[in-house]
């Protein structure tokens, strides 16, 4: 459906006159217009055509869409956000509902912890009796500080929960850095200590394994049947993203250390050098976008390394002069990939580059991608923060715990979809479906 949305404009013998979307990412007006039509088109087909969608896309989706009202002051989208979030809390409060908790892998249950700490950092109110955002994220936190698993490779978490699942033989850039992440914004936002400990002990296991070489490329997956050798040398922007990010929160929590500083350096030159097209500002999925080889996951994985960039904007000031422009440049190209008749059908094409006829073009992911890079040019007001703790109810354990949430009920949650098989499913290691296609691409470019 989402991928046939140009053949719609056509009317029968009419066709109508479809304008690119425009944006002056200088102008906040422009771009909270752009931002609006955009994630009018997103949430359009919200409640008549999910089953189509991902499940951690649509962590992704609410993520921008939290980002969205924090951003613009809108709040249109709001209940639909929270009840898409707490829908999906499941029973332990840990975001492993029922319908997911079989295959779901840490970097999906991570994802969806995200969408609850950028609530709690923007101040969401949760309409939540049992559950604070903040508590959700330490649920989901504190079970996957009790996977990391120092049996094989020293540590790392593995990217499947479950051991019958393929994946839990690899341990992945996403699910690490996702679990990083949440650490640092843990640690900003609690002020408590104990979060400390882990971007730098994540950091650190990651570089061990050559997941993160001396050049700062992030790549995709070790695997732990192969001695922890490095399996794919891949490198997509949804791996670059969390790295980036937690090295700007760090940068800042630490009040500029050099340490990460230097981190934060090296990850964004090198990000900057892979993932903008021949050297303009315009960014690209590097491995699959100009081939045309993008899955359904890859089509969103933009979107967090666009969040990142915001990240960095924020908590990095002095890296304005390098992030500034390329998030202006890819704003204003995805706009141009925009269009419709009216905001409510504005939907965005996968790829930026003006030049790329476009086979994939638009798909849940390309859309929240489009809207998150173009929110990324709004300064982020202050975050909050809480000087205090609310320890969560898993402390450590995937136990059932004795609170519910008093959330929707899931009949309000139209989004547990039904698994499309481990084989599609996420993230987990990204390069499945593309190894061995473009693996000389990258150094061709
Ligand atoms: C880092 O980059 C330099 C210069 O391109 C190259 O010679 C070196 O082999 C790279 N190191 C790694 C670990 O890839
Ligand atoms: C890359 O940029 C150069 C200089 O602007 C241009 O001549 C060249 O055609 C571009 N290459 C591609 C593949 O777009
Ligand atoms: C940390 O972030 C705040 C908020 O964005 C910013 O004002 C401050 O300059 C940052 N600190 C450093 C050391 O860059
Ligand atoms: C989006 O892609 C389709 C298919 O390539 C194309 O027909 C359409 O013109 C594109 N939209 C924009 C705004 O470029
Ligand atoms: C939070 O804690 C920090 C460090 O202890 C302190 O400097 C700051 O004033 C506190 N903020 C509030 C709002 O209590
Ligand atoms: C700090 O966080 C840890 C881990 O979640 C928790 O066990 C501990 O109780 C927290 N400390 C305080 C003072 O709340
Ligand atoms: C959850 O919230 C409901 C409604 O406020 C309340 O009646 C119930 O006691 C709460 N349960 C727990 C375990 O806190
Ligand atoms: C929370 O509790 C109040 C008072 O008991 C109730 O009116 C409200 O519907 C509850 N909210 C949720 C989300 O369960
Ligand atoms: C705005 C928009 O594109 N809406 C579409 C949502 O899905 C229905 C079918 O379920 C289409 O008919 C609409 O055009």
């Amino acid at each position: 459906m989402w991928s046939n949305k140009f053949m719609l404009v056509a009317l029968g013998s009419h066709v109508l006159t479809v304008s690119s979307l425009s944006l002056d990412a200088r102008s906040d007006n422009s771009v909270k217009n752009a931002a609006k039509a955009i994630a009018a088109g997103l949430t359009s087909n919200y409640t008549s055509a999910p089953k189509i969608q991902e499940w951690w896309q649509d962590s992704l989706m609410y993520n921008a869409l939290i980002d969205y009202w924090a951003l613009t002051g809108d709040d249109q989208f709001n209940t639909i956000t929270k009840q898409g979030i707490l829908g999906q809390v499941g029973n332990d409060n840990d975001f492993m509902p029922a319908a997911q908790s079989l295959y779901e892998t840490n970097s999906e249950q991570a994802s969806w912890a995200m969408a609850a700490m950028n609530a709690a950092e923007a101040g969401l109110d949760s309409s939540n009796n049992n559950s604070s955002w903040i508590k959700l994220v330490e649920n989901v936190f504190g079970e996957q500080a009790a996977r990391w698993d120092t049996d094989v490779c020293s540590g790392g978490l593995k990217d499947d929960i479950e051991p019958l699942e393929t994946d839990y033989r690899t341990k992945g850039a996403f699910s690490n850095g996702l679990f990083m992440q949440l650490a640092a914004r843990l640690a900003r936002y609690t002020g408590n200590s104990s979060y400390n400990e882990w971007p730098e002990k994540v950091w650190k296991w990651s570089e061990s394994v050559g997941l993160l070489d001396s050049n700062y490329s992030v790549y995709d997956i070790v695997d732990i049947s192969d001695d922890c050798k490095v399996a794919s040398k891949l490198m997509f922007t949804a791996n670059f993203g969390p790295y980036l990010s937690t090295a700007a929160i760090q940068y800042n929590s630490t009040s500029g250390s050099s340490v990460w500083k230097s981190r934060l350096d090296g990850v964004l030159s090198r990000a900057s050098s892979l993932f903008f097209y021949n050297n303009t500002d315009i960014m690209f999925e590097a491995v699959c976008e100009t081939t045309q080889t993008c899955n359904e996951d890859m089509t969103s994985y933009k979107t967090v390394l666009a969040r990142a960039l915001g990240d960095v904007a924020t908590f990095a000031p002095y890296q304005e002069t390098i992030v500034t422009p390329k998030i202006q440049g890819s704003a204003t190209a995805a706009a141009k990939q925009c269009s419709g008749t009216s905001d409510k059908d504005t939907f965005c094409n996968f790829s930026w580059l003006s030049s790329q006829a476009d086979d994939e073009f638009t798909n849940l992911g390309s859309q929240i991608s489009a809207l998150q890079i173009v929110l990324a040019n709004l300064d982020r007001p202050q975050l909050a923060s809480a000087n205090q703790t609310s320890p969560g109810d898993a402390s450590g354990t995937t136990g059932p715990s004795s609170t519910s949430t008093g959330a929707p009920s899931s009949t309000q949650s139209t989004t547990a979809t039904p698994t499309t098989g481990v084989g599609n499913r996420v993230v987990g290691s990204m390069c499945g479906v593309l190894a061995g296609v473009v693996a000389a691409m990258l150094f061709s470019l």
